[in-house]
């Protein structure tokens, strides 16, 4: 188990700095990104990562994922969605500004909306969008590779232009910890559509240690809406976003959007 063609491990604990990571993706592109380099792919993958406070994590994040979306061939560009400092954090919403920003860009037919701390342990977890919208965190170690209910879609999930729009993209509701992937789900299920998981010993993938961040704690004002994702889903999304974009900075290896998301009312 585990140890199949494909896996390796991740050493979380392994001191990589920066510029080490920049010289080893040579070929990585001013704001992160990566183009196959003989062949054209089909796919223009943008990965949006919500972001605060976790630069540790970040750089073992690029560590794993830039050697190993190249090696996918990936056409593909890696964006930091960063909430600004003394508001609660709002995930969803800043996954829902990532798209936003993302398409400006180019013109990115695959979204992959991924937390910070989840690494695949398998290269053969391919980072791509399905004809169905797709969770990827589906083997975790925090779950034993279970899952720990069968509707979860947190942690790493893919979707295609068209079907993030179909849904609205996520709620911008949820201030605080959880409910928000929960709530996307029962979108996904109202817009008619049903989602698919990989191969759960290829998924195998870790989440880094941590704590419960300052700034996210679970409010629980939220979680009332989960089950009303078909009633608002039209009115509360991408067609009702609005934010203001603090900085706009092409880093060597990703590019960060700082915004102000504003606060929960
Ligand atoms: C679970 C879900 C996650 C999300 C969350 C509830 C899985 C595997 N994960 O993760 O997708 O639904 O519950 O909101 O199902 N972050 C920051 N700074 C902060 C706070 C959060 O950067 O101060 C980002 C970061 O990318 C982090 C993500 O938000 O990975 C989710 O937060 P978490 O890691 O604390 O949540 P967790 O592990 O309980
Ligand atoms: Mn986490």
């Amino acid at each position: 188990m585990g140890e199949g063609y494909g896996s390796y491990i991740v050493d979380a604990k392994k001191n990589v700095s920066i510029p080490n990571i920049i010289s080893e993706n040579s070929h990585v592109q001013e704001g992160g990104r990566g183009k196959p380099q003989f062949c054209k792919a089909k796919q223009k993958i943008a990965i949006i990562i919500p972001f605060r406070n976790r630069e540790p994590h970040l750089t073992i994040w690029l560590q794993y994922m830039l050697p190993f979306l190249q090696k996918q061939q990936g056409d593909f560009g890696i964006y930091v969605v960063e909430q600004i400092r003394n508001t609660t954090f709002n995930r969803a919403k800043l996954m829902n500004v990532g798209f936003s920003e993302a398409k400006k860009d180019y013109d990115y037919n695959c979204f992959i909306f991924s937390d910070v701390d989840i690494i695949p342990m398998n290269d053969r977890n391919l980072y791509r969008c399905s004809e169905n919208p797709k969770h990827m965190a589906n083997s975790l170690d925090k779950f034993n590779f279970r899952l720990p209910y069968e509707t979860i879609f947190g942690g790493v999930v893919a979707f295609t232009k068209e079907q993030f729009l179909k849904i609205n993209g996520f709620s911008n509701r949820f201030w605080g910890w959880g409910g928000e992937d929960d709530e996307l789900y029962n979108r996904i299920v109202a817009a008619g559509m049903k989602i698919e998981r990989p191969d759960p010993e290829i998924a195998r993938s870790t989440m880094i240690f941590h704590n419960r961040d300052t700034g996210n704690e679970a409010t629980g004002k939220s979680f009332g809406l989960i089950n009303k994702a078909a009633q608002f889903m039209h009115l509360d999304g991408l067609s009702s976003l609005k934010y203001d974009v603090i900085k706009h900075t092409r880093h060597k290896l990703y590019t960060n959007i700082t915004v102000n998301i504003g606060t929960q009312l």
